[in-house]
Formats: C-alpha cells, sequence, structure tokens
C-alpha cells in the first residue's frame, strides 16, 4: 500500500469508531470513502447492525462488494451520521467538495444527517479555500448562459469532460469545474451562486462539517 493509501486506510480506519450499532449512515463518495466502507464492511461481517444512503453510483457498488446494507430516502428520511471525503479543507471546517462529480446528492445526504464527519488526508487541508476548482452542477439546458453568470463572479471555468466526452452527474447534470483562485469570502460566494439560476448545487460545503479527522504520517489529528 503506498503512502497516500496508507493515509486514507488510516483515517477511515478512524472514522468507523464514530459508527454505533443501529445508525443510519450517509455514504459518502471519493477514494478515501473505499477505504471507509472497506473497514465499515468488515465490522457488519462481525454484527454491526448499519444501514446506509450511498451518495453515488460507485458507493452503492462497494456498499454491495462489502455487505454493507443500502438504504434510500423512501425509506429514511433522517440520518444520523454522514461520512464523506472533501478535496478542499480550511481551518473554519468550511470544505470543497465534487471532484468526483458526486456533490448534489453529497451535499442532500450531508443536510439530511445529524451529524457529518469529514475524512480526509493532509495534502486536502488549506488555509484558504479556493485553490482546488471549485466544481458546480448545473441543468444542461442553457449551461453556457448560467457558464457566463459564474464566470462574471470573477473565475475561469471549463465544462468538466472525460475522454473528450462531457461528463454527466449520476443526476444527467453537467459540471462546471471554476478557478476561482483564493476565495476570501466562501460563505458570500455561496450565497452568491445559490442566486444563480441554472445552478443546482456549488461544491462549497459552509457550516456542514461537524468534524473533520486529517491523517498525517504520525496520526489522525480532528479538527472541530
Ligand atoms: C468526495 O470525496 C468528493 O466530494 C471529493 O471530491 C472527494 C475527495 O476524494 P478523495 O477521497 O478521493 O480524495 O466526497
Amino acid at each position: 500500500m503506498n503512502n497516500s493509501d496508507q493515509l486514507k486506510h488510516n483515517v477511515a480506519k478512524e472514522a468507523v469508531k464514530y459508527v454505533k450499532d443501529g445508525m443510519k449512515l450517509g455514504l459518502g463518495s471519493g477514494s478515501t470513502m473505499y477505504f471507509f466502507m472497506k473497514e465499515l464492511g468488515e465490522r457488519v461481517s462481525n454484527g454491526l447492525k448499519v444501514i446506509g444512503i450511498p451518495t453515488s453510483n460507485k458507493t452503492a457498488e462497494w456498499a454491495k462488494e462489502f455487505n454493507v446494507p443500502l438504504a434510500d430516502f423512501s425509506q429514511i428520511q433522517e440520518l444520523d451520521l454522514a461520512i464523506d471525503g472533501a478535496d478542499e479543507v480550511d481551518p473554519n471546517l468550511q470544505l470543497i467538495k465534487g471532484g468526483g462529480g458526486a456533490l448534489l446528492r453529497e451535499k442532500v445526504v450531508a443536510a439530511a444527517a445529524k451529524e457529518f464527519l469529514v475524512i480526509a488526508d493532509e495534502s486536502k487541508v488549506v488555509e484558504n479555500l479556493g485553490k482546488f476548482p471549485l466544481p458546480i452542477e448545473v441543468i444542461p439546458f442553457g449551461w453556457e448562459v448560467t457558464a457566463n453568470k459564474i464566470t462574471a463572479l470573477g473565475c475561469e471555468l471549463a465544462l468538466r469532460k472525460v475522454n473528450d466526452q462531457i461528463y454527466i452527474t449520476d443526476n444527467g447534470n453537467y459540471i462546471l469545474d471554476c478557478k476561482f483562485g483564493r476565495i476570501q469570502d466562501p460563505e458570500k460566494l455561496n450565497r452568491e451562486l445559490q442566486s444563480i439560476v441554472g445552478i443546482v448545487e456549488n461544491g462549497l460545503f459552509i457550516n456542514i462539517a461537524s468534524k473533520v479527522l486529517i491523517s498525517n504520517p504520525e496520526q489522525v489529528k480532528v479538527m472541530e
């Protein structure tokens, strides 16, 4: 296992300690969450009783691989704990998420949970958000107009493509990756983005994280 995977494995092992028997979970997306799902599956095989709502088709596949029982919002509307990765974490626990393209379901699930636990390696910790391009999910209809309105806020943006094909989210929408550079006031930018028609959701997770676990080669630290 390389150093990066080891850090993800370490933070996942620490995070699974927060899962109690009978919990209804939100299951995030991304490579760190793979290690969490693996750890959770081991505890389920030892008798832990949990159920989870996945934030992406990929996470649902991992749940099936590791025998983690799944549900959807038609069955449960309030979650005890959501666990997810992040692309950037600032000192106020504000996040940029969505590098994996699952930000909309991630935010819906995080908002439905009493507690939101973020897991990341130390490379995600920043003084100011914004070095990582902010992912914004937009509806395909009129995306060009929506993009112009976002650009006017002071960024350069690109329509996300994979292998020269437009990336389509699990919800049938597009993602714009927006380079704002250092975001001085993430709460203000979040409010401005929420007022633009055509934006479904943006990757700023403002005042949502309850606790962040950060792994470095020596330890797993708690930010709260
Ligand atoms: C997901 O985790 C995304 O929001 C974010 O892009 C990703 C970070 O992924 P990784 O754990 O692979 O660094 O929740």
